[in-house]
């Protein structure tokens, strides 16, 4: 039995946990309303199970059920930011995109659809994946919405602009170097945070610096600690309109196991909290978080970083939309 909790202002809130245990019932994203059980919602969180663009470890299609599934242990206030974000703004959960496992070209033309369509009304949209392939039809539509170029801050473990893998032109190692080429991004504001590992060659992070990407690498993060790597972001940034991506690989594999390309040597949970806290004000467009292969989890610790990420982002999304209002 589902019961519906009204918020102060009259939003329709999470379900209320001292009344229905957290483990019941079905498991949408934080335990908030389907969006067909609101009028209309101003955060939509979209599920995009697909993993077809992957290079190694499969599995990603399984990643939304499983952040849905690790995020009922979450709250309704967000101590960190001081902000309310289910309270503040509606907020709702859209289910998950019925994405072609077997058609690459016609999944991106499906996720870009789906996408202009949720955001058809002003909704702010939260996806979780997915493979990173998805983020390539989601800037599309970001920057279609923004009617311009969108910043781009990524996390991620690895540059995901090379070129081609086995010839193919759309996999989760290419989406930005597409969306460079799309003219998707402004060049003046891309940044990966995270970045580690080896590489093919010095050739990648050549043409990586002429498409325009800075680098703030993991162990600059570690050197330079997360205020200082804030303040340059920002300052990249500006008040641009901004999509962030955010491959839960980008976090040690000791916080999430659970990914398809793990690499050592990277940032823990705390600093990604961190970082994305000092993002506030920002006029974020969109976000994702993808990569989470439930199979290689373990004890749930990525589903519960994963989940958590996309709480600080909505609450960065619900705070700037409450202070718009
Ligand atoms: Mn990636």
């Amino acid at each position: 039995m589902e019961e519906i909790r009204v918020e102060e202002g009259g939003n329709v809130g999470p379900i209320d946990s001292s009344q229905i245990p957290r483990y019941a019932g079905a498991a949408t994203y934080a335990r908030l309303p389907r969006l067909d059980q609101v009028e209309s919602a101003d955060i939509k969180i979209v599920g995009v199970p697909f993993d077809t663009g992957v290079s190694y470890r499969p599995g990603a299609r399984f990643g939304a059920t499983h952040v849905r599934e690790a995020s009922r242990l979450l709250r309704p206030y967000n101590p960190a930011m001081d902000v309310s974000p289910f309270a503040n703004v509606q907020v709702a959960d859209a289910g998950d995109m019925a994405v072609n496992p077997f058609n690459i070209d016609e999944a991106i033309a499906t996720i870009q659809r789906n996408a202009l369509e949720l955001t058809a009304d002003g909704a702010s949209l939260m996806t979780i994946g997915g493979d990173h392939t998805i983020a390539l039809p989601l800037l599309r539509a970001a920057a279609e919405r923004a009617g311009q170029p969108v910043a781009l801050l990524h996390f991620d473990a690895h540059l995901d602009t090379w070129d081609t893998y086995f010839g193919a032109d759309y996999t989760h190692g290419t989406p930005f170097r597409r969306a460079v080429e799309e003219g998707i991004l402004d060049t003046e504001a891309i940044s990966h945070v995270g970045t580690r590992g080896p590489l093919y060659g010095k050739k990648d992070l050549d043409d990586d610096e002429r498409m325009g990407f800075g680098i703030i690498t993991s162990a600059d993060i570690f050197r330079r600690g997360v205020d200082d790597v804030v303040a340059t972001l920002r300052e990249r940034v500006g008040d641009r309109p901004l999509y962030i991506s955010v491959d839960i690989d980008v976090l040690d594999p000791a916080h999430a196991p659970g990914t398809g390309t793990p690499e050592a040597g990277g940032m823990t949970s705390r600093e990604m909290l961190e970082i994305l806290r000092g993002l506030r004000g920002l006029d974020i467009v969109g976000a994702d978080v993808v990569e989470v292969a439930p199979a290689y989890d373990h004890a749930e610790l990525t589903g519960v970083a994963a989940s958590h990420v996309c709480y600080d982002l909505i609450t960065l999304m619900s705070d700037l939309r409450a202070n718009r209002a």
